[in-house]
């Protein structure tokens, strides 16, 4: 089937209906540039998206050395052949004109294009000169969810072990680390439970702060043949918002942002008061319910009602849908991970699962999604902030492990404190502790809260910043030193999606230029640093993707994310799930299904934190808690959002996505499809607050914080009253007239505006709440009609 562009129109495609229980039928999607046919495409090379978490498995067209298409794989797990508008038409920005081809260098206040061994020296005089100094310390990385697995890891040894900082995060921190950590938080260690073939058994889905319809097509394209197909599934969502989400679902509750909290308490309120708990699994698997239930026993429909501003009885229904369910499948994403109680919240949702025994069985899936098409990999490899391998800093034998792994006394790892997050990277760096930033595969120019701040930042003359990426960012614009990568389709290695499917992607094309993988740049810096082990040989012995992977392997084993049994020829034939091992060769579709595997003290990933302040639990404590390694229920109470309104700034300012554009554009802006699909920010207010704020459909508004201001059309929509939408993808390089929104601060950027905040569990930045205000600048009459119909706004 050709996917025309009218999968700009219809992002999900046709239906292919089915009942429960049944497999998902197939559909082929593909798309090819205009004029080639698909008996003209020389080769087809396995790949799987990098523009979302789903891991839609896809086969690149090549053609005389070009990439000229994709097609769906209608025999891999993950998608059964379908392709979301992303992936149809975003390969077209790997042959964008103006991909960095040359490293370029800062001379004089300019980035000039030099050669390779120059821009490294540069980088390695640097870093020589900074560990002699002022040590390990002096060093930041900050890199990536959408790198491969190999990178990742040869990262995170030569940070950690070469290097020897700790100072080491990925942008995985303002996407899914409270997916991580709500995971550890209850099952002791990171590891989606559920897996995508649940949507194929569940009767009730219940989808938390997940725009589904936006940010996983192919996923919601799976809901909605199961919506058209015999005894669909029960809906509920929670979104402040009317998203597509909201429209086709049975229950829609739209609560005050940020009050997740209290309304899962009053869900989980609702089903014990129904007494529909599952008693002998909870006894047997569980530790903590009498105070789990002693802790939501106040949130009545009622209150809770009062505090999300949400029915009384529409909490009582999302009670009912849930304590029904006999196959329950939730997802949880970023409307409960970027708040002020992010974990706390998606702890809850794996209480409502815990509670129910619902987990480990066909139809009882339970998704802390993530976001990012590696995420998982950033988290597994210990490029974030955690050890690689699920390890625990706080346990020495796991830090032996490594130890003996890279051949470095233990003590080479740091290890002393809790691993430092993003947002206290960035912190150091303005403090001037860190005095080299190396940023790979992310734009925090654009996607960082307070970007006055983030420019002012990377914009430090003591500060040495390199940025690694296939464009000149906003963030690479600042740098001292930028390096030309490869990209996807450009290099090979695997990326493992959000129900820890494996994929691999390989090289279809040659890079353009000098462009390098991310792999070979960071194998080149160790090389040249000459980081040994503690017998003199390299600490990083591996030389290219199979070597790098082979050495993953050896630090996965016998962990939760066990790679063994996965090789580069098994992948060619389609997505394995984790762990994977050779005497469990297919993988593993559903974790704890015979109970909770990995919550062991010795095994465990963390023994906890406070839900409330974040602080730590020791050892000690976590064995008397949890002596044999059950999951842990843990309670928390509502607080309110940190920065509640104010007559000032009436509105809750929330911020989001939409279907075409990914992040901060870089890819799907140079796409014409795409691009012309929504080519400009806007703001979204219901009809009634707009009215209430004396605005009009159409208006030229700016939402102000006391931080910054972002300019854009409003588009009046369904959602809550007081609440103000921005999509956070349009930075400021094609803005017309190429301006800097620096000056008054009226950019294009949501984050010109949003706030420096965060979780205090997960570190995660608070981009779904702050006050904001909206003004008017100019009537719609008085502007020009816009160019094109933007349509955005369906999703
Ligand atoms: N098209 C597209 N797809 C993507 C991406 C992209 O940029 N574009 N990015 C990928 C990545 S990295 C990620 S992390 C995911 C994100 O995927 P999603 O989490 O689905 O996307 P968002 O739009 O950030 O937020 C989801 C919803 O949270 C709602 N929300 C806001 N505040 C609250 C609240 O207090 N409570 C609740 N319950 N909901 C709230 C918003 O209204 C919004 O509809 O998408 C992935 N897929
Ligand atoms: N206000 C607000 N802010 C947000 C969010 C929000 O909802 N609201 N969401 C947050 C979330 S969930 C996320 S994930 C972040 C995303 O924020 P960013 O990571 O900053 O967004 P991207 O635009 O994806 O940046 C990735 C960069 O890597 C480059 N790149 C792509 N592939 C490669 C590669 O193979 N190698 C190298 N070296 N570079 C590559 C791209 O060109 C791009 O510049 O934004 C966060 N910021
Ligand atoms: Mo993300």
């Amino acid at each position: 089937m050709d996917a025309t562009p009218t999968r700009v129109q219809n992002p999900w495609g046709p239906r292919t209906p089915y009942a429960p229980g049944t497999p998902w039928p197939p559909r082929t999607d593909l798309h090819l540039a205009p004029g080639i046919a698909e008996d003209q495409v020389d080769r087809w090379v396995p790949a799987a998206s990098v523009l979302h978490s789903n891991g839609d498995a896809m086969d690149i067209a090549v053609r005389q050395g070009r990439i000229v298409g994709v097609r769906g794989r209608a025999g891999d797990r993950v998608n059964r052949g379908r392709l979301g508008p992303k992936d149809l038409y975003g390969w077209q920005a790997n042959a964008s004109p103006d991909r960095l081809t040359r490293p370029l260098i800062r001379d004089d206040g300019t980035l000039r294009p030099c050669d390779w061994d120059t821009a490294m020296a540069r980088i390695t005089d640097r870093s020589r000169a900074l560990l002699e100094e002022r040590g390990p310390g002096a060093f930041g990385f900050y890199t990536s969810g959408q790198l491969l697995l190999e990178e990742y890891y040869t990262l995170a040894v030569l940070a950690r072990a070469g290097i020897g900082t700790h100072h080491l995060d990925g942008n995985t921190r303002l996407c899914t680390a409270t997916a991580a950590e709500a995971l550890k938080e209850s099952f002791g260690c990171d590891g989606q439970p559920g897996s995508y073939e649940d949507f194929d058994h569940a009767d009730t889905i219940a989808l938390f702060g997940h725009n589904m319809a936006a940010t996983q097509t192919v996923l919601w394209s799976r809901v909605l043949d199961r919506l058209a197909g015999t005894a669909p599934p029960r809906l509920l969502c929670v979104d402040p918002r009317v998203t597509p989400v909201a429209r086709r679902a049975e229950v829609h509750l739209a609560p005050r942002p940020g009050t997740n909290v209290a309304l899962l308490n009053a869900l989980l309120h609702e089903v014990i008061r129904r007494d529909r708990v599952d008693r002998d699994w909870i006894d047997a698997h569980t530790v903590g319910y009498e105070e789990l239930a002693a802790a939501v026993e106040p949130y009545t429909p009622r209150r809770s009602a009062g505090i999300c501003d949400v029915p009384a009885a529409g909490i009582e229904h999302a009670g009912e849908l849930l304590a029904d369910a006999e196959r329950l499948l939730s997802t949880v994403l970023q409307g409960v991970y970027q708040s002020h109680q992010a974990t706390a919240a998606a702890v809850q949702v794996n209480n409502l699962h815990l509670i129910r025994g619902m987990l480990g069985r066909p139809g009882c899936g339970l998704l802390q999604m993530n976001g990012q098409p590696s995420a998982e990999n950033t988290r597994e490899c210990g490029a974030d902030g955690d050890l690689p391998g699920f390890r625990n800093w706080q346990n020495d034998t796991h830090v032996e492990e490594l130890a003996r792994l890279w051949n470095v006394p233990p003590d080479r790892i740091p290890h002393f404190g809790p691993p430092t997050h993003a947002l206290q990277i960035f912190r150091y760096a303005e403090q001037g502790s860190i005095r080299l930033l190396w940023i790979s595969g992310t734009n925090p120019a654009v996607s960082l809260p307070e970007l006055a701040r983030i420019r002012s930042v990377l914009a430090q003359e003591r500060l040495f910043t390199v940025v690694q990426d296939l464009f000149l960012t906003e963030t690479a614009q600042l740098a001292d030193v930028v390096l030309p990568a490869a990209a996807w389709g450009e290099k090979t290695g695997v990326l493992t999606n959000a129900d820890r499917t494996v994929h691999l992607v390989e090289k279809a094309v040659e890079p353009p230029g000098e462009a390098r993988s991310d792999l070979d740049i960071f194998l080149d810096y160790a090389a040249r640093m000459d980081f040994r082990d503690q017998d003199g040989g390299p600490l990083v012995p591996w030389h290219d993707p199979r070597s790098a992977f082979a050495a993953w392997q050896k630090c996965s084993a016998g962990r939760p994310c066990d790679y063994t049994g996965i090789t580069y020829e098994r992948l060619r034939e389609g997505g394995i799930q984790w762990p994977c091992t050779p005497d469990r060769p297919d993988g593993t579709p559903r974790l704890y299904g015979d109970g909770i595997s990995f919550a062991h003290p010795d095994v465990c990933e963390t023994y906890g934190k406070d839900l409330v302040t974040g602080a730590g639990v020791d050892v000690t404590e976590y064995r008397s808690l949890n002596p044999d390694g059950k999951a842990v229920l843990k309670a928390a109470e509502y607080l309110p959002p940190h920065e509640d309104v104010t007559p000032e700034h009436p509105l809750q300012l929330i911020t989001g996505r939409t279907v075409y554009h990914f992040h901060t554009r870089t890819k799907t802006g140079r796409v014409p499809e795409l691009n012309d699909a929504a080519p400009d920010v806007w703001a979204e207010l219901s009809p009634e607050e707009a009215a209430r704020q004396g605005l009009s459909d159409g208006d030229l508004i700016e939402v102000r914080t006391p931080r910054g201001a972002v300019r854009a059309r409003l588009r009046t929509v369904a959602m809550r009253d007081g609440t103000v939408f921005l999509p956070f993808h349009y930075g400021y390089w094609d803005t017309p007239g190429g301006h800097r929104p620096e000056g008054d601060g009226a950019g294009r950027a949501a984050n010109e505006a949003t706030v420096t905040d965060w979780d205090p569990v997960s570190k995660q930045p608070l981009f779904k709440t702050c006050a904001a205000r909206v003004v008017l600048v100019a009537r719609r009459d008085s502007l020009a009609q816009r160019t094109s119909t933007p349509a955005g706004s369906r999703t």
